[in-house]
C-alpha cells in the first residue's frame, strides 16, 4: 500500500466512482447542449436529448468528437464558457495542419493540477522534495501541468524547462533535484551529458523520474533507470483532454491509473467504434466530465491501449490503461504491411542497442524503402568493421521476422544522430514530404 494524494477518490468503491461519473456526465451532456453550438447540432442531429443521458452506462448513445471538429472550430468554437471564465489557454503543435486550441477554467485547471499531483505521489514524491520540470514551458502542457502538480501538492518546483542540458546536470547535481520530469527521449540524454560531464548518477539525489508525452518501451525504461540511477515511472495525458497528469503509474508498474473522475476512458475498435472488453487493445477514448472550458465528448485520441479493472496492489481502484503502444495515425504502411514506430524500437532494444535510432522512409522506383538509422555504444564503435557488418545482419533479420517486411539497418557513428529535448522524432516519412 503506497500513499495516495486524494486518497477518498484514488481507492474510492467502484460504486461510489460511478455515481460520481454519472452525475458529471449529467452534468457535462447538460452543459455541451447548451453552451456549446457544435455539440447542440451534433445531438440534434441523431435526435439526443440532454435527458436521454440518466448515467455513465449511457455514454455509448452520445456521439464521437475528432481532433478535426477542434480544427473546424478554431481557435475557441467549442469553448462552453464566456471569456471572463477562462483562466488559461494552451496549444498542441502538432505535426499536421492547424494547431489544436484548448482552455481551461480556474476550475479546470485545479482538476488538472490535481492529475499530475497525483501521479508525483504515486512515483513516490512528497512535500519534501524538490521537482525538476524539464517539460517544455509554454503553450505545451507538459511544463505548467506538473509546475501545477507539484505545486499543489506543496513540493518544491524547479522550472528548469528544456534545453541547456549540461546546465541541467548541474542544477541537478547542486540543487538536490529529487523528481526529475520531462520526455523519456530527453531523460535519455539527460543520462548521456552526465555521462560525459563525469558524474555517477549515484551520487546525486535524485530518486525518480515521471516521463511522458512520447511512447517508451520497457526496455527504453530500463536503460533510462540505468543511466540516472533511478526509478521511472509512465505518465500519460494530452492537451485536448488536459494535459499530463490524464493517467500516471504507481508503483507496480503494471498500467496507468486514469483520474477517472476527470476524464472517463473507453476503448473502442477503431473500425467498428464499438467498445471492446477490458485487455482488448483498440484506440483510448476520453470524455471530459471534469471539464467546464473545453468539455469533450468522447475524444478520439487515436492512441492505441486497453484498459483492466483489475484490482491493483497500490491499493488504488482507479481503473488502469496499459502503457499506450503509439497512435493509430503513427502506423506506417510499408510495401502494404503495417509497421508501427514502437515495434522497431522493441526490436533494437532487445538486442542491446541503445535507443538512439531514427526511421527513414522513402519510395524509390515506386517501392516503400525503410532505414533504420541505429548509433553505435563508443564501445561498439571501435569494434572491427566484420563484427560492425554481422550486428547489422542481426538486426535486419530481427526486424524482417518481427514486422514482417524487409529494412535495411545502418549503424552509425556515436552522437551521428540528433538528440531531443522534448518528444523525440523518431520517423522521417519522405513519401510525404
Ligand atoms: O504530450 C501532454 C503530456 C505532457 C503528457 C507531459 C505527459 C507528460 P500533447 O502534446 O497534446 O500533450 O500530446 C499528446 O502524446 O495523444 C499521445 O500520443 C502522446 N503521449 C502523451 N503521453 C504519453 C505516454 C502531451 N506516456 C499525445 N506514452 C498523446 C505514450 C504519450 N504516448
Amino acid at each position: 500500500m503506497g500513499n495516495y494524494f486524494n486518497p477518498d477518490i484514488e481507492t474510492a468503491p467502484r460504486e461510489y466512482l460511478r455515481a460520481i461519473q454519472s452525475a458529471r456526465l449529467i452534468r457535462m451532456v447538460r452543459n455541451c447542449y447548451d453552451n456549446v453550438a457544435f455539440y447542440k447540432q451534433k445531438f440534434d442531429d441523431i435526435g439526443l436529448q440532454p435527458g436521454d443521458i440518466k448515467s455513465i452506462d449511457d455514454i455509448v448513445k452520445l456521439p464521437f468528437t475528432m481532433k478535426q471538429d477542434l480544427r473546424d472550430n478554431y481557435p475557441f468554437g467549442l469553448f462552453a464558457v464566456p471569456k471572463e471564465k477562462l483562466v488559461r489557454i494552451h496549444a498542441s503543435s502538432g505535426t499536421t495542419g492547424k494547431q489544436t486550441v484548448v482552455g481551461y477554467t480556474q476550475g479546470d485547471v485545479e482538476r488538472w493540477s490535481e492529475g499530475s499531483a497525483r501521479a508525483i505521489v504515486a512515483a513516490g514524491g512528497t512535500k519534501s522534495d524538490f521537482i525538476h520540470v524539464s517539460y517544455g514551458y509554454g503553450l505545451f502542457t507538459g511544463g505548467l501541468g506538473l509546475h501545477y502538480g507539484a505545486e499543489m501538492l506543496g513540493a518544491t518546483v524547479i522550472p528548469v524547462s528544456s534545453g541547456n542540458t549540461a546546465r541541467q546536470v548541474q542544477i541537478l547535481k547542486d540543487f538536490g533535484s529529487n523528481i526529475l520530469c520531462c520526455t523519456p527521449s530527453y531523460a535519455m540524454f539527460i543520462g548521456e551529458t552526465l555521462r560525459e560531464m563525469g558524474i555517477d548518477p549515484n551520487t546525486l539525489a535524485l530518486r525518480a523520474g515521471i516521463f511522458g508525452a512520447e511512447p517508451w518501451s520497457e526496455n527504453m525504461r530500463r536503460e533510462i533507470e540505468k543511466s540516472l540511477a533511478i526509478k521511472a515511472y509512465d505518465i500519460y495525458g494530452l492537451s485536448e483532454i488536459a494535459g499530463p497528469g490524464v493517467s500516471y503509474e504507481c508503483e507496480e508498474q503494471t498500467g496507468l491509473h486514469v483520474c477517472e473522475d476527470f476524464f472517463y476512458p473507453e476503448i473502442i475498435d477503431p473500425e467498428t467504434l464499438e467498445p471492446v472488453p477490458d485487455g482488448v487493445y483498440g484506440e483510448l477514448v476520453f470524455t471530459c466530465i471534469g471539464k467546464e472550458a473545453l468539455p469533450l465528448v468522447r475524444y478520439r485520441t487515436r492512441d492505441i491501449s486497453a484498459v483492466t479493472h483489475e484490482p491493483c496492489s497500490c491499493g488504488r481502484t482507479l481503473v488502469k490503461m496499459m502503457k499506450p503502444r503509439g497512435r493509430t495515425d503513427d502506423m506506417l504502411i510499408i510495401r502494404g504491411v503495417n509497421v508501427f514506430p514502437s515495434q522497431v524500437e522493441h526490436v533494437i532494444l532487445s538486442l542491446g542497442m541503445e535507443p538512439n535510432y531514427q526511421i527513414v522512409v522513402e519510395r524509390v522506383n515506386n517501392l516503400d524503402v525503410m532505414t533504420v538509422n541505429i548509433e553505435m555504444s563508443d564501445s561498439m564503435f571501435s569494434d572491427s568493421v566484420r563484427r560492425i557488418e554481422e550486428t547489422e545482419r542481426k538486426i535486419c533479420n530481427a526486424l524482417q521476422s518481427t514486422l514482417g517486411v524487409s529494412a535495411s539497418v545502418h549503424l552509425s557513428e556515436p552522437h551521428s544522430l540528433p538528440r531531443s529535448e522534448g518528444k523525440a522524432v523518431r520517423v522521417i516519412d519522405k513519401r510525404k514530404l
